[in-house]
């Protein structure tokens, strides 16, 4: 058995949290994941802030288990959100895609253990200094938004600044992955794009079909002429998002309305113009199972490995 000291400050079996992926992770895959004793995160970034409520009641009769929330500080509903967990008593809070300074007295003074996503040894150092309880540090192999350093150097130069729990993610996607992020200084890893391809998660079966087909170069980076860099599956959508980028004849505004409303026309409607949030490791994800199979997969995967390590590797 794999343990570290986030299980015992979160109260969970194993060092494993389930990405809180946009518009993908709701309470179905969120209660899935906490019941097979990882962290089960719900997504803030739905059809508005009731929408989200919704979802975290749902998963308190889903489970008994401890479960988060993902708050996607860029969106317009960022502070509608942030009141919300304060008020249906969410314990576990991850947040993405900026800093979460401003709410940070509200949350501690309600008991809440924050845990921010960064990309970078200065937010990490900044989010410990404002008292995150933990933090994931999210390589550019990720799906989604991303930032400039990848996995192998931003984990370890991370895990020597700062002094709370790092959690890793970014291109982790089996027992391997597992076990070389524990091996980078992790107390333990965040996984996103294996889990769209639990048997819990609803998106539409499109988006699983397009992972499951997903090869090593399957993805591509967009939007860094936005400022926004996002990676997702090469599509008509991604490709032509791209072209738009590098024609100087378009302007940004032009590629945002493109953009906008795609991520969720992927999920819900497995729309060929959607945008498919994938991380590097998609051509990794080779069948539907529930999401206990996987988590189990991850853990006893990293532990074969890790107990393999000592004769493979030890004259
Ligand atoms: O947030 C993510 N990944 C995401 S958010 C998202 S929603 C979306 N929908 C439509 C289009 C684009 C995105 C999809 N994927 N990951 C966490 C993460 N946060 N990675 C990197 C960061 C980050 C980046 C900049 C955190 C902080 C930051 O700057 C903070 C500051 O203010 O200095």
């Amino acid at each position: 058995m794999i343990k570290s000291r986030i299980c015992e400050i979160l109260g969970i079996k194993y060092p494993v949290f389930q990405g809180g992926m946009a518009w993908v992770a709701d309470a179905s895959l969120a209660a899935a994941v906490s019941n097979a004793g990882g962290l089960g995160l719900i997504s803030s970034v739905n059809a508005g802030t009731e929408a989200v409520r919704n979802e975290v009641r749902k998963c308190k009769e889903l489970t008994d288990k401890p479960f988060g929330v993902n708050i996607m500080l860029q969106a317009p509903n960022a502070g509608e959100i942030a009141r919300m967990v304060v008020e249906e008593g969410v314990k576990i809070l991850t947040t993405g895609a900026g800093s979460p300074a401003q709410y940070m007295e509200e949350w501690k003074a309600a008991g809440i253990k924050v845990i921010p996503v960064v990309a970078s040894v200065a937010l990490a150092l900044k989010m410990q200094a404002i008292g995150a309880t933990a933090i994931v540090a999210e390589g550019a192999e990720s799906g989604g938004h991303v930032g400039e350093l990848h996995t192998m150097p931003l984990i370890p130069q991370i895990v020597d600044a700062v002094e709370i729990p790092v959690i890793a993610a970014g291109g982790i996607c089996d027992g391997r992955g597992v076990a070389a992020a524990l091996m980078l200084g992790a107390d333990g890893v965040q996984v996103g794009t294996r889990f769209l391809c639990a048997e819990e998660c609803t998106v539409s079966q499109a988006y699983k079909d397009k992972i499951l087909k997903a090869s090593d170069v399957s993805t591509i980076v967009t939007g860094k002429t936005l400022g926004h860099p996002v990676r997702s599956l090469k599509t008509p959508f991604s490709k032509t998002f791209a072209k738009m980028e590098s024609d100087p004849s378009v302007k940004p505004e032009e590629i945002l309305a493109y953009g906008t409303g795609a991520l969720r026309k992927a999920v819900k409607e497995g729309d060929n113009n959607g945008s498919y949030m994938a991380g590097e490791c998609a051509g990794m994800v080779k069948k539907i199972e529930p999401a206990k199979d996987i988590i189990e997969d991850l853990i006893g995967g990293a532990e074969k490995l890790i107990r393999e390590a000592q004769t493979r590797f030890l004259a």
